[in-house]
């Protein structure tokens, strides 16, 4: 350990793990952004509650910024470290502590894969229904820091609706038991939710205590073919109203160009504006019945076009595959990607601004738009023209990503629904939170972290 500062981490904890090596600098410095050239000082795995608080301590002796890192595959730039902050990745914390079968809750450490949480719960019986496709790479403690959403809000909520503790390090140092499994805790402001969605930016967490569910019925899962938005809007009240759903999700023609291209299976002939996939309760005749019937009413109003529905769980896998798909297959395309909020009947307003603008402005870039639209959440991914330079899509796309930030004033949105600030939407944050509001959490940060260490530079 040449660097002085590292040298006294190591004397103050002789059993962390310290990797050093550029090949681990560069691994460890990065998200799934790709913007950023990583450059930390180092990176720590600590084992335990002690040596996490141990870092930190030491980072406000030694004034050095500290990342906190799950499994880094945040797309806001909020697990990048480009400017020698020290690394320190739950990775080896990654174990289910208990399960209580009366509270229904499983305590976890914070580097557990989600899918690994996910499996945990069912070996239980239950499930921790929070999901989206990087369930295999991404960590609860990064779910649990981004409150992240992903494909089943519309039925279970955010991450933040399954946390009922948090055990945390502080950015001053203390270690905090938040909530401690309490259904109800009336006892002031709750710290816990504050935490949750805070970007590594108020503590690390270190350990949750997750609320599981009941499994969900069976279910079906349907691929429908739209028109346009609004008949999309209008079937999604009509499903809504009709069947309990698991899920409503969007995507365009052109996504569903890409992920065919990338070795999805056709499920539909024919081209259509826009596609769904919805997963619904299908328990029994009944409600597929219902099923049914609300597909051909909305056949019969002309909102529908086509539609599919799947026979089997390989064809149900196959339906998820045309959306879960979609971010892989756009990736070789290098794209600039936003992540949105709208209320959801504000939808069809938001996107016809958008689209408009996007055609008037910037008819060069190909643009795909897909998303949680159950929930108001749109992804919008605009792709790298191959002849463009690097630098100059960037400064494009971030003129676009103006166009979206006043569009989503006028639509009363937000700049990010669930992918968080980060870097990348840091100069954006002023559209969608008042300058009173900034300057609260300003000072909410300073209380929690007074010397400034824990992901400087994201967020705010
Ligand atoms: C999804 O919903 C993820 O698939 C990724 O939030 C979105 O790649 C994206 O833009
Ligand atoms: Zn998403």
């Amino acid at each position: 350990m040449t660097d002085p500062r590292l040298a006294a981490l190591a004397a103050r904890l002789p059993d962390l793990r310290l990797l050093t090596d550029p090949a681990d600098l560069e691994h460890y410095g990065r998200d799934w952004t790709r913007r950023w050239p990583p450059a930390p000082l180092a990176v720590a795995l600590p084992g335990n509650l002690d040596e996490v608080q141990g870092i930190v301590r030491w980072a406000n002796e030694h004034r050095v910024a500290v990342v906190p890192s799950g499994g880094r595959t945040g797309l806001s730039g909020g697990a990048v470290a480009a400017h020698g902050e020290l690394v320190l990745s739950l990775e080896r914390m990654n174990r289910a502590l208990g399960f209580d079968p009366v509270d229904r809750t499983l305590r976890v450490q914070a580097g557990m894969p989600l899918q690994a949480v996910q499996e945990a719960a069912r070996a239980h019986g239950l499930v921790y229904p929070v999901d989206f496709a990087a369930r295999g790479s991404c960590s609860i403690g990064g779910n649990i820091a981004t409150n992240a959403g992903g494909i089943r809000v519309i039925r279970y909520g955010n991450t933040r609706e399954w946390i009922a503790g948090l055990t945390v390090v502080a950015g001053n140092g203390e270690v905090l038991e938040l909530n401690r499994g309490l259904v109800k805790n009336s006892s002031g402001y709750d710290l816990r939710q504050l935490m949750i969605g805070s970007e590594g930016t108020l503590g690390v967490v270190v350990e949750a205590l997750l609320k599981l569910a009941e499994p969900p019925p069976p279910s079906q899962v349907m691929l429908l073919a739209l028109p346009d938005m609004d008949a999309l809007m209008r079937v999604f009240a009509l499903f809504r109203a009709r069947l309990a759903l698991q899920a409503f999700e969007f995507f365009t023609d052109a996504a569903l160009r890409h992920v065919l291209a990338h070795g999805a299976q056709r499920a539909l002939e024919g081209e259509h504006p826009y596609y769904v996939v919805a997963e619904f309760d299908a328990a029994g005749e009944a409600a597929q019945q219902a099923a049914l019937e609300a597909f051909e009413e909305g056949v019969n109003r002309g909102w529908i076009a086509d539609g599919a529905i799947a026979q089997s769980e390989a064809q149900a896998a196959a339906l998820w595959r045309l959306r879960e798909g979609i971010t892989e297959s756009l990736a070789p395309h290098r794209p600039y990607k936003n992540d949105v909020s709208v209320r959801i009947g504000a939808v069809p307003a938001f996107l016809h601004a958008m689209q408009a603008l996007l055609a008037r402005e910037y008819p060069q870039f190909e643009v795909v738009w897909f998303g949680h639209i159950g929930d108001g959440n749109l992804h919008i991914n605009v792709l790298k023209p191959e002849a463009l330079a690097d630098a100059d899509f960037i400064a494009q796309c971030e003129h676009v990503t103006r166009l979206l930030a006043a569009t989503l004033r006028e639509h009363g949105g937000s700049i990010s629904a669930e992918h968080g600030i980060g870097l990348v939407k840091k100069p954006y944050l002023e559209g969608t939170r008042s300058a009173a509001e900034i300057a609260l959490m300003r000072g909410v940060r300073q209380v929690f972290d007074p010397n400034g260490i824990l992901n400087p530079g994201k967020l705010f």
